[in-house]
Order: C-alpha cells, then sequence, then structure tokens
C-alpha cells in the first residue's frame, strides 16, 4: 500500500504504530516507555488517534504483514468498546479476591502463589471462554504456572474450593510416600458453563516447577484433540497459556514453543497467550529480567498482535479478552496478551518483598485493590458481593473437612480406560511377530510409488532392495524393519506419529519416508496410504527445536494413547537439549501424577569415531531416572529386535514410555540384518542368547554395535571359548531372561561387561552390581573407556585405537 501523505492518515499511522508507547497500561504508574517523536502534537487528529491507541490497551501490530489482519484490529480498535457485563466483572474481582485472602487467613504460612495484583486474569479467562463457546469451542487446555493456580482451579476449571481447601490441611500423607505432587502443580479436570448455555470441558495440564515447559506439553495435546475431533478440531479446541513475565522473557522454551504455531504437523489454530505480568520475578526487577522494554518482545517475530493492558482496568481487560478470542477465530493465529498488573505480596507468602522492594512494597501497600477500583468507577454496589463470597467460602472450608484424602480433581478422557500402567507383568504381552505374506503384502504398499513418478536413482535402488527383503530374497536392514513396524501397525489399526530432525528422509539417509519426485518436487509418503480406515499417519520434519518438539510429541502421546507416538534425535545426545521433558514429564509424570505416555524416543547412539558429541546418547542418564518400572530403555541389536520392540510398544496396552538406542553404521551392517522369518516368528527378546557357543569359560556381555564388534573378533581370534550376549532391554533389567542365559554357560568363569562408553558413562553402573548378585561363582569385571569428562575423542585415529584396545581387553581381561 503507498504512504500515505496526508496528514491526518498520516497520524493515524503513526499511532497505529506506536500508539502503545504513549498508552497508560501499568496500574502503578511505574514503567517508563521510551518517547516516540512522531505521536508529538494536539490536534483533533492527534487526540482522536490517542483514543483509540492510548488508552489503557495499547496493540503492537505494525509488524504483521497481512494487510487483512491488521485491518481486523484497526476496525476494532477504532471503534467504540462494546458495553461488558459490568455486575460480573465485579463479582468475579471480588470473588477471585476475597478468595486469596480467605486462604491467607485461614491457612497462614501456606504457599499458594497469590494472584492479587492481577486478578482481573479471571474476568479475562471468562470473557476468551465465552467467546469460544459462541464459535464452537467445546474444550480447552490451559497450561500455566504457580502464579494464580489455585485461583484459577476454583474460578475458571470450575472446581470446589473445599477441594483445594482440603490440600491444605494435607490429609493422607501416607497415599503419597515418594510420589504425588504439590497443590500448586497439579492438573484439574472441570467445566465452564457460558451464557450461551455452552458447556467447556477445560483441562488444567499438570505442570513442574520449570516454568515454561508446560507450553509444548498443551500444544502436543491439543493437537492430538484436534486431530480425534476431525475437520473441525481447531475450533473446538482452544489452547490457552498463561505466563509470568520474567519466564516468559527468559525461556527459550517459550520462544521454541511459538515457532511451532504455524507449520505443518505442529499448528493448533492459534494459542491464546497471556502473560501475567506483575512486573517483577521472585525478587528481580524488569530491568534484570530483559533487554527489551516489554517481556512480550521475543512474540514479535512472529506475525502475531500483541496487546498490553491495564490489569486495574478490569473493562479494557475484558475487552482485550473478546478482541484476542475474536482474532484467533477468525485468522487461527496465536494471540499474546500483555495483562499488566502487580504482586501485592511477596513472590509466594512466606516472602517478604520489603528486603529487595522496599519502596516498592510500599507504594503497593497503599494501591487500591482492583475491585475497589472497578466498583468507584462503574458506582457498583461490592459489599453484599463480598459478604456473600465470604460465606460461600466458610461453607466450602467445612466441606473441605470431610474430604479424608486430597482429592484428584483430574479426570482422564475414556480413551484411557483400555490402557494401564503399574509395574510389569509378562501378562502385558502381545503378539508382535507377523506373518510371511502380511509383511510381504506391507513391503509392496512400502515401495509402491504413484503412475508417472519420477524416482531418484538412488531411492530406486532402496526400493528395489526393499521389495527383495519383503519377498525374502535378502536380509531385512533396520530401514525396512521400521517401515514394516510402522506399516503393519497402521494396517492393524493403530495411527502413527514420527517427528524429528529430518525425519522424512532419515538423517543416516535410511528411511525415506518420503519419496520425491525429481522433476516436481511433489512428496509421496507411502505410510501414509497403507493405514486401515480412518487411521492417520504423520511423518514430520521438526523444526530444529529438541525441549519444545520433544514436550509437543509427549503432549500427543497424552491424548491419542493408542496410537504409536516416536520423537527422534537427530544424534542422541541432542536430546540433552529437552532434558527437562525427560526428567519432569516423561520418566516422573506416572509416579508424580499418575499420568501414563507410550512415547518413544528414538536415540542414534554408538562410538564411530565422531567426536564428543555425535557418540553417545547418554545411556546413563536414562537408566539413573529408572526406577518403579517408569518406562523401558532398549538398543536391539538387530533389525527384526527393532520391528519387534516397535511393534511390542504399540500392541500392549501396558503404557510406558520406551527409550530406544538406535543404530548409526549399523544401520545397513550386515550383522545386524534380519532374515524375514525372524519378523514372521518370534518376539522382542530381552537378552540375546549366543547362537554359535555354548559352555562357554567367559561371558561377554553388552549392548549394541560394541556386540557384534566382539563376534567379529572372536573370529578373527578363533575363538570359541568366548560367548558373547546382548543386553537389547536395560530397563525394566529382565534379570529372569539373563540368568536364564547365564545357564547356558555354568562353567564360564567370568562374566565381563564390555561397553563402548568411560567408565563413568554408559550402563556399566547399573548393570555391574545386578550381575555381581546374579553371577554365583564367576568372577565379575568389566571392560570400558578410562572414567572422562567427555564421552569420546575428537580424533578419529585415536578413536580406532581405543575400540581396538578395548576389543583386545575383551579377550584378555583375567585370563591367566
Ligand atoms: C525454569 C525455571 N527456572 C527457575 C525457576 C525458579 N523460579 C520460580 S518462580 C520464579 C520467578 C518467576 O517469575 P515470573 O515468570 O515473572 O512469574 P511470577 O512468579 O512473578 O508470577 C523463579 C525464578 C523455575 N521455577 N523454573
Amino acid at each position: 500500500m503507498p504512504i500515505s501523505t496526508e496528514p491526518r492518515t498520516q497520524i493515524l499511522e503513526a499511532f497505529r504504530r506506536w500508539g502503545y508507547l504513549e498508552a497508560d497500561l501499568d496500574p502503578l504508574g511505574l514503567m517508563r516507555l521510551p518517547a516516540v517523536a512522531e505521536l508529538g502534537g494536539d490536534t483533533v487528529e492527534h487526540r482522536a488517534a490517542r483514543g483509540f491507541y492510548c488508552g489503557t490497551i495499547g496493540v503492537e501490530f505494525a509488524h504483521i504483514l497481512d494487510t487483512e489482519r491488521r485491518r481486523w484490529i484497526e476496525e476494532r480498535m477504532e471503534a467504540p468498546a462494546p458495553a461488558p457485563d459490568r455486575q460480573r466483572i465485579l463479582e468475579r474481582l471480588v470473588s477471585a479476591e476475597i478468595f486469596e485472602q480467605f486462604i491467607q487467613a485461614r491457612y497462614p504460612g501456606a504457599k499458594r502463589f497469590s494472584l492479587e495484583g492481577s486478578t482481573s486474569l479471571i474476568p479475562f479467562l471468562d470473557e476468551v471462554l465465552e467467546s469460544a463457546a459462541v464459535t464452537g469451542c467445546e474444550h480447552a487446555l490451559i497450561g500455566m504456572s504457580h502464579r494464580g493456580r489455585l485461583n484459577v482451579i476454583v474460578h475458571t476449571v470450575g472446581r470446589q474450593a473445599a477441594e483445594v481447601f482440603a490440600g491444605f490441611a494435607d490429609v493422607d500423607p501416607r497415599s503419597v510416600l515418594g510420589a504425588g505432587d504439590v497443590k500448586y502443580h497439579r492438573g484439574a479436570t472441570g467445566e465452564f458453563r457460558a451464557r450461551n448455555g455452552v458447556q467447556i470441558r477445560i483441562h488444567l495440564v499438570s505442570n513442574p516447577s520449570h516454568l515454561e515447559f508446560v507450553n509444548p506439553v498443551v500444544l502436543g495435546r491439543a493437537y492430538a484433540k484436534q486431530t480425534r475431533a476431525g475437520g473441525e478440531g481447531k475450533k473446538q479446541v482452544w489452547p490457552i497459556l498463561l505466563h509470568g513475565d520474567g519466564a516468559f522473557a527468559g525461556q527459550g522454551v517459550l520462544a521454541e514453543s511459538l515457532n511451532l504455531a504455524a507449520l505443518r504437523g505442529y499448528s493448533v489454530g492459534g494459542t491464546i497467550h497471556v502473560i501475567v505480568n506483575n512486573r517483577i520475578a521472585f525478587t528481580t526487577w524488569p530491568e534484570d529480567l530483559q533487554s527489551s522494554v516489554f517481556a512480550s518482545d521475543v512474540a514479535r517475530r512472529a506475525p502475531i498482535p500483541i496487546f498490553h493492558v491495564n490489569g486495574d482496568d478490569a473493562g479494557a481487560v475484558v475487552r482485550v479478552a473478546r478482541l484476542a478470542a475474536e482474532y484467533r477465530t477468525a485468522f487461527l493465529s496465536d494471540v499474546v496478551v500483555d495483562l499488566i498488573g502487580y504482586r501485592r505480596h511477596g513472590h509466594s507468602e512466606v516472602d517478604d518483598p520489603s528486603i529487595t522492594q522496599p519502596v516498592l512494597y510500599r507504594r503497593i501497600a497503599e494501591h487500591p485493590v482492583t475491585w475497589k477500583i472497578y466498583a468507584e468507577r462503574t458506582g457498583l454496589e461490592a459489599a453484599p458481593i463480598v459478604t456473600r463470597v465470604r460465606e460461600t467460602l466458610d461453607a466450602e472450608q467445612r466441606e473441605a473437612k470431610r474430604f479424608e484424602k486430597i482429592p484428584s480433581m483430574r479426570k482422564l478422557p475414556g480413551y484411557w480406560a483400555p490402557f494401564f500402567g503399574g509395574r510389569y507383568k509378562p501378562e502385558v504381552e502381545e503378539e508382535t511377530a507377523v506373518p510371511e505374506e502380511e509383511l510381504r503384502a506391507a513391503g509392496e504398499l512400502l515401495t509402491e510409488v504413484p503412475a508417472g513418478f519420477h524416482l531418484h536413482p538412488k531411492v530406486k535402488k532402496l526400493l528395489e532392495q526393499r521389495q527383495e527383503m519383503a519377498e525374502g530374497k535378502r536380509a531385512l536392514d533396520y530401514g525396512m524393519a521400521e517401515a514394516l513396524a510402522l506399516a503393519t501397525l497402521l494396517r492393524q489399526g493403530i495411527p502413527l506419529r514420527l517427528s524429528g530432525q529430518d525425519s522424512r528422509r532419515g538423517t543416516f539417509n535410511q528411511r525415506h519416508a518420503s519419496l520425491v519426485d525429481t522433476e516436481t518436487e511433489q512428496e509421496h509418503v507411502p505410510l501414509e496410504h497403507i493405514g486401515a480406515g480412518e487411521v492417520w499417519c504423520d511423518i514430520v520434519n521438526s523444526p530444529l527445536s529438541e525441549a519444545a518438539v520433544l514436550g509437543f510429541e509427549y503432549g500427543v502421546s497424552r491424548d491419542y494413547p493408542e496410537a504409536l507416538v516416536l520423537w527422534e534425535a537427530q544424534f542422541g545426545d541432542f536430546a540433552n537439549g529437552a532434558q527437562v521433558l525427560i526428567d519432569q514429564f516423561i520418566a516422573a509424570g506416572e509416579d508424580k501424577w499418575g499420568l501414563l505416555s507410550g512415547l518413544v524416543l528414538l536415540l542414534p547412539h554408538g562410538y564411530e569415531g565422531q567426536g564428543p558429541e555425535h557418540s553417545s546418547a547418554r545411556i546413563e542418564r536414562y537408566l539413573h531416572l529408572a526406577a518403579r518400572d517408569n518406562f523401558q530403555i532398549c538398543q536391539p541389536s538387530s533389525a527384526a529386535q527393532y520391528f519387534h520392540v516397535l511393534r511390542r510398544q504399540a500392541l500392549r496396552k501396558w503404557r510406558k514410555p520406551l527409550v530406544v538406542f538406535t543404530p548409526k553404521s549399523m544401520l545397513r551392517h550386515p550383522d545386524a540384518a534380519s532374515q524375514l522369518g525372524a519378523f514372521a516368528e518370534g518376539q522382542f527378546q530381552s537378552v540375546v542368547r549366543d547362537p554359535e557357543v555354548r559352555g562357554a569359560d567367559r561371558v561377554l556381555l553388552c549392548t549394541g554395535k560394541i556386540g557384534h564388534e566382539l563376534r567379529a573378533e572372536r573370529k578373527g581370534r578363533a575363538d570359541v571359548s568366548t560367548a558373547i550376549l546382548f543386553l537389547d532391554q536395560m530397563y525394566p533389567f529382565p534379570e529372569q531372561e539373563l540368568a536364564v542365559a547365564l545357564a547356558e554357560h555354568p562353567e564360564a568363569r567370568e562374566i565381563v561387561w564390555v561397553q563402548e562408553e568411560p567408565a563413568n558413562m554408559g550402563a556399566l553402573f547399573f548393570v555391574l552390581p545386578r550381575l555381581e548378585r546374579m553371577a554365583h561363582s564367576a568372577a565379575v569385571r568389566s571392560v570400558k573407556r578410562s572414567a572422562s569428562a567427555t564421552p569420546a575423542t575428537g580424533s578419529a585415529k585415536a578413536h580406532e585405537m581405543e575400540q581396538q584396545t578395548l576389543l583386545t581387553l575383551a579377550f584378555t581381561t583375567g585370563k591367566h
């Protein structure tokens, strides 16, 4: 659009662009905003434009490139504000405020992370949900941290205050010894009844202390629910994320999550983001939290509106809520609302903020509470509301005493009914083998391409080889094993999602789930065309993020338990960029929250001389986290084992995360390839016995690639007295299977754990004490690299020398 030279339009344009910098946004009037020369002047036009853009609402939207979207915002900002339901707003403000004060008075010294200073969040959420209800929303998923959580649980999720109060009494601690979570992290399910009679199911997602990491989980959960809902899913399921200002500005996972908004395979049709901006984080001032004026600036990279609103003007807050919800409806886009308030007490109620911000807190003490400001401004009578709210809370507290246990405020959706967690029992196993005819049929579908499709010569050759594999004319490699596992599951009606960096082709050029036409670059994904009935299949190249993407996939697994959901790290060690998701959700979710997930992590692992970073997927990290059968940790030693472990994961009703250390150089290695028969019968073996040696003098136990190298070394040495066993499942530790395998070598003098990793890494620490317990008279030893601060050497030659030393030691250690 040409830039107007007409002064009137220029003035208006300046205010559209910069007006928020003159707006009255901070209830305490402490924010210092930069002066903008373009806004100077006091003509009629200036005053009109100022009225639109410099009241208690400021909006940043000039960075949105789409003219229609900017016009949409302009039209609404430049029109009179719709009249809100003032009585209702006042009631909600009073109720939110008195709820906090009631807890303060009745449970002194307890942490509740009060919302006081930002209580207009409650009418805000009301209005978002009211607007959503008008456009077909049936379900809202809320992610938030500690701040105001109890308040939201009662006022938005619709749980009884009595249930929250029972949490303060902490009844029956024995029921959660060693597990459970604090009350301001637990999830809650409820209903919001909108004025139009629609009931929106609300779920507040369980949240760890680690701020912002719940964001991608909420998005993944919303995505799964939307997928389940079908064509109108994005309208029916709304994600709402509440953030602290410090966390929004500071946490990288927030930026990673924002970046998912418009991506194929990740878009949820827009998230309503609310920064509950109390302009402090614990004891830290905004100037020390963010390099920008606004905490929200990180969101400006995205083409989405950012509304700033003064939290003391509850009417304006509600107006922004309506705008945000309607914008989401109109454009299926994210919206950020920066709700600027203050924090009335310390970070938690046991903190004294006058130690670090004495002047600020003297000022806050004198500042009237939000409902009093609103009552005065509107002339509405608040006293009867105050009395009524107090009486209700009294009654709720009496009711709370009746609970014998802290009530669970969460209800699992019906689709979880067939699935269960808890300890492993052999009864959970299902048949994973697939008849040869079915393997052949799946193989055919996997290698078919549409008529006229131009295949790359290398891919053409690969497909021809895969055809031969499916016909049993050639041993099957890992790539084919995986393709067959996924294809046969899809044909059995199991939906599938696999995401990771470059996962459609596969980092090691091994997958080729997506075939690319060499003339048109059109893609064909055979797996997407072979599911039974309505079964869906998502194979997605993820953005370059670990935390947000792993969180998202964990979220999908939480709301699609019947699907096989896999996340692949480009190299296994990159998963440590998502360590919080692994520690706080994947490993601990069942113990803390009773929440299950069948998510699979595919982590390429193996020492191949590629340096410190591309060698180790850090087996030790997962084994350290393993307890109470919280997840499964496997390293399949052959293609067939990989096939069975994936199918086992999908077919069992026992829902546990599965960590699979996947191969790199072994992907196409003949030693790890399997014959078709191994897919048509048998099952995953936790311990792979030695097919060649019985009654050995020495037993080498290992996991992964080194086992194949040990076999080659043994052959070279013409050694017939050393058995080599693979531990393909490390956790739950297969003690019985291992005992049976060891019993084949009753005369063994030594059992040697051999690993590629340094002594302070790998499975050594975990396996050795268990072996010692099981070894009877045999000596237990280990062969490993020397303890090291880094997983592997940077020199390929040094690697080879080390590797050869390991192999030599494995055959000589302890021998006299
Ligand atoms: C990832 C992470 N780092 C540090 C903390 C410790 N911590 C808890 S609350 C808090 C301040 C949060 O400030 P803000 O995001 O502004 O939210 P507020 O508590 O002010 O509402 C900090 C640093 C945490 N919970 N999570």
